[in-house]
């Protein structure tokens, strides 16, 4: 596949690390100034915590949690008046009011270059034709795209998710060289279309996956299949994105800072280790946020690209500290799972968790599929049983049905665990 990697800022993309990270200060600086003088709720909060004199200072401040959004319900920590946004978005949490958040013109600015960046490094080039299949509405991943795509020079296809149908329609007729999706759903196109379509590169995020899932998305699309990461607290999608080189994902620093620390004391970890990922926004305007804990666990490297990209970048998400199963004491990460299950040769990269109690002791069912003949399935599974066991620690039982059992995506995030123990 003849796909290489761009740059739409290599100036700022491949700037010095010095250079970067005074920029960073002087720009948290800013931030700080900005949520004292205009977010009432943080003002006591931050009341006595001297403004920092270089990047570790910032470790002195709290951290934002989400409940804070919800606290501060719809506007309250937004440092313009509700006329002087330009933009709205707002995450549907599974429970209760959403997570809002909002942008002014120059917050929407900072997003589209931030997207076609990541649009650019993954290899899509000017002129070619994107087809975006990420929700358009309150979700920030199809609007989000959309712009920096066209910032980027890309033509889009605004299709949205969902109508598998039209979408395979669209696909063949209008040949784009380029689709944005979730991963799940990358699944359930390569399914129904396979290989063989004008698509040379996939821009996938929003949920977790994993290599394993990069693979059968590779081979089962044709395509280059690159990680973007975002979340809307902080701006949406295009915080980070891989490369053509997938080798972690590209933190676009001048604009957000990275923190990775340990999920029970809050402390720094180092570099390589995997912790919580903590978010500063070093440019919003209307929603500036100060330490966010988004929850999701990876770990970032401040090594320079093979390209010359000097910003940090990070790991998969390997799981969110709220996504871990703990199982009769063990603790289960959804994305362990997955890996093992589709390192185990048989099994097709569809699955569904159900985590149970019966009586006092809580059982874990895995639900997989496969294409080996039906005769196969008993050794079949056998065989994950005794790999989950090792790589686990943990029994489970296990059914193996027959492709197209499970659930598919239908455009949107796949949650692929079922917890009635709640
Ligand atoms: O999912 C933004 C987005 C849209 C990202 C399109 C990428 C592509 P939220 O709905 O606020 O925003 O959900 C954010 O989704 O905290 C992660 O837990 C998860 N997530 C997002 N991207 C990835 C990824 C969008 N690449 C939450 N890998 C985040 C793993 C991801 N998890």
């Amino acid at each position: 596949m003849d796909v290489k990697t761009g740059f739409h800022q290599r100036d700022i993309e491949t700037m010095d690390r010095d250079r970067l990270e005074s920029l960073q200060l002087e720009r948290l600086q800013n931030t700080i100034t900005r949520i004292r003088e205009n977010v009432e709720p943080l003002r006591q909060r931050l009341d006595g915590i001297p403004d920092p004199e270089n990047l570790d200072d910032l470790t002195n401040f709290p951290f934002l949690h989400k409940s804070d959004l919800r606290d501060n319900y719809p506007f309250g920590l937004f440092t313009v008046e509700k006329q002087d946004l330009t933009r709205i978005h707002a995450s549907s949490g599974t429970t209760g009011k959403p997570t809002v958040v909002g942008y002014t013109q120059n917050d929407l600015d900072v997003w589209a270059t931030v997207i076609a960046r990541c649009l650019r490094g993954a290899g899509i080039e000017e002129g070619w034709l994107l087809h975006n299949a990420y929700g358009y509405g309150l979700f920030t991943g199809g609007l989000g795209l959309h712009a920096g795509a066209e910032k980027a020079g890309i033509n889009v296809v605004p299709v949205s998710g969902g109508n598998t149908a039209r979408q395979i329609t669209l696909i063949s007729d209008f040949e784009p060289d380029a689709i944005a999706c979730t991963p799940s759903y990358a699944l359930t196109l390569a399914e129904k279309i396979g290989p063989n379509t004008s698509l040379k590169v996939g821009i996938l995020g929003a949920e977790p996956w994993t290599d394993e899932t990069r693979e059968a998305i590779e081979e089962g699309l044709g395509i280059v299949a690159v990680n973007i990461y975002g979340l809307s607290e902080v701006i949406g999608p295009g915080v980070s994105c891989e490369t053509v080189a997938r080798d972690g994902a590209v933190i676009m620093e001048d604009h957000f800072l990275p923190e990775v620390v340990d999920p029970e004391s809050g402390e720094p970890l180092p570099d390589g280790e995997v912790g919580v990922l903590v978010l500063t926004s070093l440019t919003k305007e209307a929603f500036p946020v100060l330490r966010y804990w988004t929850g999701d666990l990876c770990s970032i490297t401040r090594e320079p690209d093979r390209d010359g990209r000097t910003h940090a970048r990070m790991s998969r998400i390997v799981g969110r500290s709220d996504d871990m199963l703990v199982i009769r004491g063990v603790n289960v990460y959804p994305s362990q799972v997955e890996h093992t299950l589709l390192t185990t040769e048989g099994v097709s990269p569809h699955f569904l968790l159900i985590v149970d109690r019966e009586g006092t002791l809580d059982t874990l069912h895995i639900r997989c599929e496969s294409d080996v003949s039906a005769d196969s399935y008993s050794d079949l599974k056998k065989r994950v049983r005794a790999n989950m066991a090792d790589s686990l620690g943990l029994t489970v039982s296990v059914s193996v049905e027959s492709p197209g059992s499970l659930p598919r995506s239908e455009g949107g995030k796949l949650s692929r665990t079922v917890d009635n123990r709640s």
